[in-house]
């Protein structure tokens, strides 16, 4: 196992479009272990090879307070959507910023696991939320983009300060 590094925006490659897994194999697999033990170490919630610099469509997310339910989502795809909540997030890649993103409040979500099977998970609340999160990161979207042009400009600038400060 090992935990990966964990790209910080405003870094071009987290703007990579991931592409689909065609076959998942034992590398998948050894991904996405990697993967969860970087989101558990974080901590987070979620995380998208995308943040890791693998630029494939696989998810992982753990909501649960115990780190014991891990949701592995490859090739997902949002096929219903309903509703729509206002939720104050973060992002792993943009650490000390928070604000709110207008989502899907419900969601249906179709995906393969990590044995290549297929489901369909129907979401609301965080989970509906940390999902469209990750989904936007396979498409090279970060939560921040959502926001005008003054207050990413605020954001960005608070990042560069706070990188400078640990320099
Ligand atoms: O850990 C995370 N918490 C979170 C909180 C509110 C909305 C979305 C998230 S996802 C985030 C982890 C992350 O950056 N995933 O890409
Ligand atoms: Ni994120």
């Amino acid at each position: 196992m090992a935990i990966l590094k964990i790209l910080q925006y405003p870094d071009d490659r987290l703007h990579t479009v991931a592409v689909p897994v065609a076959k998942v194999t034992d590398k998948t697999r050894l991904l996405i272990k990697d993967m969860a033990e970087t989101m558990y170490a974080a901590p987070g919630i979620g995380l998208a090879a995308t943040q890791v610099d693998v630029h494939e469509r696989i998810i992982v997310i753990d909501i649960s307070e115990e780190h014991n339910q891990l949701l592995v989502l490859i090739n997902p795809e949002i096929v219903a959507n309903s509703g729509q909540s206002d939720y104050e997030e973060g992002c792993l890649s943009v650490p000390g910023i928070y604000g709110k993103v207008r989502r899907a409040e419900s969601i249906t979500v179709q995906a393969i696991d990590a044995d290549g099977k297929s489901f369909v998970l129907d979401a609301q609340g965080l989970l509906a939320v940390c999902i469209q999160h990750e989904m936007d990161h396979l498409v090279g979207k970060v939560f921040v983009e959502y926001w005008s042009a003054l207050k990413q400009a605020r954001a960005l600038a608070k990042l560069k300060k706070k990188q400078r400060s640990i320099m």
